[in-house]
């Protein structure tokens, strides 16, 4: 396997920290041990948890305002599959990568293919973009897609992710997330059930166009691009859609994508007791944005989202819904982001596996609201570093990944090997 990282170089920075973890994870050991958890099943666990790096995340993210471009960002897919063999090499959580179709789009989807499986990486659940334009397309899809009120746009958005599909399988994925932008910005711009229609039709013909073996996942967003109206706007939405097209046609939850305190946790409850949680997009979010790092905000409610998908688990052990994160700004440097924050979604779901699952049934059922939410910080509270980084060493990965990133000089190597384009400014609206 090609690795970017040279291996001797990650094991010395590991040798380094190695007798200090070994201490702190045997202290952990004995306290979990006395809440009656054997920390090596939870080891075990841990290093099984993966969640997929978005293509489109490697590369620094802009407001609606302006793009500041960091140093030797990848420039083409191939450059961004190195960035995300880094975090993976590193983070050991992050073993697959989102593409998204046509900011990704392969002359030779082989080649492509193979060179991911260099690196040893997979590709998990493909996006179709039908929410701006490209060069030389037919329709416009300025006032919409799927759902579009013209039907040329619509079997122009649906052609494209019929064409999305078949690259995918190509490329070894199982699953297609739709998110579209389609809405509206004025009250009576547009009809409300006939975009809603619209849309239903426009996904059955992609669904029915779906592999045996595949997903197609919906994803809601309450606003933007569209300001008043959004036809896909919440988890209501997305789950008559995915009830009425199909039984693998399911609805993803992006956290970001919800009105700020909205109880998302519940979301997760409902969706998954129908059947119809298909996967998330993990990031986190202050007001009515989508993109800031998972777990840098609300790490409590990332926990309490795994809680849920713990308690799902413990009923049903199949149950296994996609994971991609899905954030990008622009004030860090994107691999070091996605490393923190792949380790700050896999700290939320080894808590989640803390949780004392029989006392929190006893104090629900005798309605000890004191206990009850007592049980669950019980399990947020603890300090569980040392599980997370004894699974990244124990799977070659980094005791501490940023440190060891920093300390490999791999991004000023970038910037020596990927010069920008002089004509892009990073200015501007984008
Ligand atoms: C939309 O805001 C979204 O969350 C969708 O998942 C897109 O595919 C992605 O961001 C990138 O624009
Ligand atoms: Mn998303």
């Amino acid at each position: 396997m090609t690795q970017l990282i040279d291996q001797n170089f990650l094991q010395e920075h590991n040798t380094k920290q190695e007798s200090a973890l070994t201490s702190d994870y045997n202290a952990l050991a004995e306290k979990l041990d006395r809440s009656g958890f054997n920390i090596d099943s939870i080891l075990a666990q841990a290093k099984q948890f993966a969640v997929a790096v978005p293509s489109w995340g490697v590369g620094t993210g802009g407001t609606r305002f302006a793009r500041f471009p960091g140093k030797g960002e990848p420039r083409n897919i191939f450059e961004k599959l190195d960035d995300c063999s880094v975090i993976q090499q590193l983070s050991q959580a992050t073993p697959t990568v989102s593409l998204h179709i046509p900011w990704d789009k392969p002359k030779d989807p082989n080649e492509l293919r193979q060179y991911a499986e260099q690196y040893d990486l997979r590709f998990d659940a493909m996006n179709s973009n039908t929410f701006q334009d490209q060069i030389g397309q037919e329709e416009s899809y300025k006032f919409g897609s799927l759902a579009h009120s013209s039907k040329a746009a619509r079997d122009q958005a649906i052609a494209h992710n019929i064409e999305v599909v078949e690259l995918g399988e190509k490329l070894g994925s199982k699953a297609l997330t739709v998110w579209v932008g389609d809405g509206s910005n004025f009250p009576g711009q547009q009809h409300f059930k006939n975009s809603f229609t619209h849309y239903l039709e426009s996904i059955k013909e992609i669904y029915n166009s779906l592999p045996d073996d595949w997903n197609m996942l919906l994803e809601h967003k309450i606003f933007e691009p569209a300001f008043y109206s959004t036809v896909i706007q919440d988890w209501g939405s997305s789950y008559l859609a995915a009830k009425e097209t199909g039984e693998r046609c399911l609805s993803l939850v992006d956290l970001g994508h919800h009105a700020p305190n909205v109880n998302i946790e519940m979301i997760v409850s409902r969706l998954a007791q129908f059947g119809k949680l298909g996967g998330f997009h993990f990031n986190d979010s202050k007001y009515g944005d989508d993109d800031l790092d998972s777990g840098s905000i609300n790490p409590y409610q990332l926990f309490l989202i795994f809680n849920e998908l713990t308690d799902i688990r413990s009923q049903d052990t199949t149950y296994n819904p996609f994971y991609m994160l899905d954030q990008s700004h622009n004030v860090t440097d994107p691999i070091e982001s996605l490393m923190y924050s792949a380790a700050e979604v896999q700290r939320a779901f080894v808590k989640s596996l803390l949780v004392d699952r029989e006392a929190l049934t006893n104090h629900q059922n005798t309605n000890d609201a004191m206990m009850a939410q007592a049980t669950l910080k019980q399990a947020y509270n603890l300090d569980i570093e040392p599980i997370l980084q004894m699974a990244r060493l124990q799977e070659g990965g980094a005791i501490s990944p940023v440190a060891c990133y920093r300390a490999s000089q791999y991004r000023q190597t970038c910037d020596k090997n990927r010069p920008a384009d002089p004509n892009k400014t990073g200015s501007g609206i984008v």
